[in-house]
């Protein structure tokens, strides 16, 4: 093709850009005050604000009506009743919080919105709100010298998006993902901006196809959509954290996940027969590698046909999952949303007889080519369509399946478009709507049906979905993987800052396809992401039909050694990584974060892309280059010990770190801890001991931190049967102090103390709760 070729850049064959006219909101002539919301009318259109706490307001513009607040797929909560003290001038309307002042100037309407001392955070200035007659509407914001923008979801790349047009419409790209790759699985339209240590962030609510612009002018950004309300919220932080809470708070935090989901996952595209999973299982138990689960991808399908085995590959599922349960591995299944036009298939057969499937506007069923030939799809955006879905989910549950692992939801469809057709009608709860405007929810909402499904056949068992397509508040339902990466060491790169946005856009649960999904990969490539592997937030190893397999043992001892190492190491961390998803759960934090989000003042964190953080004190710093044995890392302030060595290194300062294939360079901040475990056996990974490494610090120091845990499977802990420690350790020159705070809920685990241990050449004593001890009983 020719657009493939140098052809592309023939000269004379530049795009004509039409300058393009927006229509401003214009001036600001009345002000109407119904319930908590304000009604603006301007010369051009309407405008709402809303105060949703005192720390994020809303803001919604429609060129046509009376703005409509009612509609959103992500938004959760109801506004708070907040207190506004309101000044009025002829120029300007002033509205104020305890945490945001707005300053809405009238000619034109033009919105500021600012933090208690008075710094403007967000604003407007020559451009505001526009739209065009096309329907597209659109906001323009100054961009200030040292603004950094983050989140954005799933988005290839580095991590601070400014230079950047991001575009979000959920698409299948199966071709490499590259810096350039722009629309990917997961439209998510949330950004936060940092500047010179303060953030705030700014969700658009719009789920047609949007742009993020931070690339066009150095003087303003603007974000748009194909259509819809120019409908955000502005959350104003000031810490990266906060912003992210308050985002959360919007639009849901993660469920408390199954113990097992955050084990080793092993996967393949396929493994084809029920003999080949029992060897594949029986291989780890043998080569006591770890592993939770097995994912079965869609070889395991009649015909490609959703709730179905195929009886020859897999004559007996049900007996399949049982042994494999015994020996401690868990069986996940693919679904994807296309049902196989088959009239002899009950699925479809019920899908017509209900009038389950997306339609035209005349009343054709929309049908699509995928994996099965020519299929339809269920209109998830209908509630009972959803609970149909969900409660189909009962063909896995009752056989022993309690997770699920949904594909193709974008939704992908083998075409030009690659997706379905955006003139299908939706018929939304009553509200019919375009596939145009649902596209990119589509993805969140077959989640949704099959997580409350999920959870509904499980009766009391936590569920896991994991999903590819997804729009903002995906984190509610599923855990996302992102999609169709290559055995590249550029892939391996590239996943962190990939995993560390989706963690700042509220998806904490997140990771890529270890080793790489297309392509061959190679001994070396496989290990060292292995290692990355056992820190990122999901964890499971993937790889296409075609290419080599990669389970870690393909390579020869010398290398399934080290990933046996890190795979376990996985199970030690455990109990330090299930309680940083208890704070997913609970306030949105990232699992797995960029440096910024805990020092947002130091500028030297604001673009690091190949160092992460587990928690708030521990730094990974992996090799992510072929050959390489050494790499620079920074490490911010504070004092800090490496992990593996226990030699201890100076912060805000950048070191270089000797790193053998076996090694993975892991730093302990000074004064702080972690929880390591040991556990029981492949078949029982339940933790068996428990210990508290401190890495004790003789500065005067304190570090607090919250352990949890429960039984990992049940819901048991909504009535109180979990184990929460609210910790705090003194670090000084000749002690440590370790004072359990506060100790909640009634859960028993089979450990019964927390042994403590100092790490480093210290020889301070240690007190847990006033007295002389090394151990917290429980
Ligand atoms: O277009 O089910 O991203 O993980 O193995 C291929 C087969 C469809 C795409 C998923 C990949 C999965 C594959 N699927």
């Amino acid at each position: 093709m020719l657009g493939d070729t140098s052809f592309a850049i023939h000269p004379g064959k530049e795009k004509k850009v039409d300058a393009v006219v927006y229509r401003d909101i214009g001036n600001l002539v009345d002000v109407e005050k119904t319930g908590a919301a304000y009604f603006f009318q301007c010369v051009n259109g309407k405008v709402a604000i809303q105060f949703y706490t005192d720390a994020i307001i809303r803001v919604t513009m429609n060129q046509k009506q009376k703005p409509a607040l009612n509609h959103s797929k992500a938004v959760i909560v109801e506004p708070q009743l907040v207190e506004v003290e309101e000044h009025d001038t002829e120029e300007v309307l002033i509205l104020k919080s305890t945490k945001l002042e707005l300053h809405i100037e009238k000619q034109p309407c033009r919105i500021k919105v600012l933090d208690p001392q008075g710094r403007v955070l967000v604003s407007e200035d020559k451009h505001g709100m526009a739209y065009r007659e096309n329907g597209e509407v659109i906001a323009f914001k100054q961009m200030k010298e040292n603004d950094h923008f983050y989140g954005f979801g799933e988005k290839s790349g580095h991590l601070n998006k400014r230079g950047e047009r991001l575009e979000m419409w959920n698409t299948d790209v199966y071709a490499p993902h590259n810096p350039e790759t722009n629309a990917l699985y997961e439209s998510i339209p949330y950004f936060m901006t940092l500047r010179d240590g303060n953030a705030h962030g700014i969700f658009f609510d719009n789920t047609f196809r949007t742009f993020f612009d931070m690339k066009t002018s150095e003087e303003y950004y603007s974000f748009s959509a194909e259509g819809g309300q120019l409908d955000y919220y502005v959350m104003v932080g000031p810490h990266p954290k906060m912003v992210l809470e308050q985002y959360t708070y919007l639009t849901g935090r993660m469920p408390l996940p199954p113990k097992w989901s955050l084990g080793y996952h092993q996967s393949r595209y396929s493994y084809e027969t029920e003999a080949e999973v029992r060897e594949l299982a029986q291989n780890f138990i043998d080569k006591n590698i770890p592993v939770d689960v097995i994912h079965l991808d869609i070889h395991y399908m009649n015909g490609y046909r959703v709730f179905t085995f195929d009886k020859e590959r897999f004559p007996n599922p049900e007996k399949l999952i049982a042994d494999l349960k015994e020996m401690g591995i868990r069986v996940v299944p693919i679904v994807d949303p296309g049902v196989k036009k088959d009239s002899e298939y009950p699925i479809y057969q019920e899908g017509v007889r209900e009038d389950n499937f997306c339609k035209y506007i005349e009343g054709d069923i929309y049908y699509g080519e995928v994996w099965p030939g020519a299929s339809a799809f269920p209109d998830f955006t209908e509630e009972r369509v959803r609970k149909w879905w969900g409660d189909k989910h009962a063909f896995y549950t009752s056989i022993g399946i309690e997770g699920i692992w949904n594909d193709m939801n974008e939704p992908a469809v083998f075409n030009e478009t690659k997706t379905m057709d955006v003139e299908v009608m939706h018929r939304n709860d009553g509200n019919p709507t375009t596939h145009r405007e649902l596209h990119n929810v589509y993805g969140l909402l077959m989640g949704k049906a099959t997580y409350e499904g999920m959870k509904d056949n499980l009766q009391g068992k936590r569920p896991f979905l994991l999903t590819r397509a997804g729009y903002a508040g995906v984190q509610r339902y599923g855990s996302v993987w992102t999609g169709d990466n290559r055995s590249f060491w550029e892939h391996l790169q590239m996943s962190l800052p990939m995993v560390m946005n989706l963690g700042l856009s509220g998806v904490a649960f997140t990771g890529p396809d270890v080793g790489g999904f297309a392509h061959d990969t190679n001994a070396e490539l496989l290990t060292r992401w292995t290692q990355v592997g056992a820190f990122t937030p999901f964890f499971r190893n993937h790889s296409a039909i075609g290419f080599r397999y990669q389970e870690p043992w393909q390579f020869g001892e010398k290398y399934e050694a080290i990933m046996k190492k890190y795979i376990q190491m996985r199970y030690v961390w455990m109990p330090q990584l299930y309680s940083l998803f208890y704070q997913a759960s609970k306030q949105g934090l990232p699992v797995m974060r960029p440096l910024l989000m805990e020092y947002p003042d130091d500028v030297k964190t604001y673009n690091i892309n190949d160092q992460f953080m587990i928690g708030d004190n521990v730094i990974m710093a992996p090799i992510l280059n072929p050959a390489v044995t050494d790499r620079a890392v920074y490490l911010p302030e504070g004092d800090w010990v490496e992990f593996s060595t226990g030699a201890s290194y100076e912060g805000e300062k950048v070191h270089l770190i000797h790193a053998e294939l076996e090694d993975l360079p892991i730093f302990v901040r000074k004064g702080s801890a972690i929880m390591q475990g040991e556990w029981s056996s492949n078949q029982d990974k339940q933790t068996k001991t428990l210990t508290m490494n401190v890495y004790a610090s003789s500065n005067e120091e304190s570090y607090s931190f919250t352990f949890y845990d429960d039984d990992g499977e049940s819901f048991a802990y909504e009535n109180g049967e979990f184990l929460k420690l609210d910790l705090e350790i003194q670090s000084s020159a000749d002690k440590i102090e370790i004072n359990v705070v506060e100790k909640e809920g009634s859960y028993q685990p089979s450990y019964r103390e927390i042994k403590i241990e100092l790490v480093g050449a210290t020889n301070q004593s240690v007190f847990v709760n006033g007295a002389e001890s090394k151990r917290i009983t429980l």
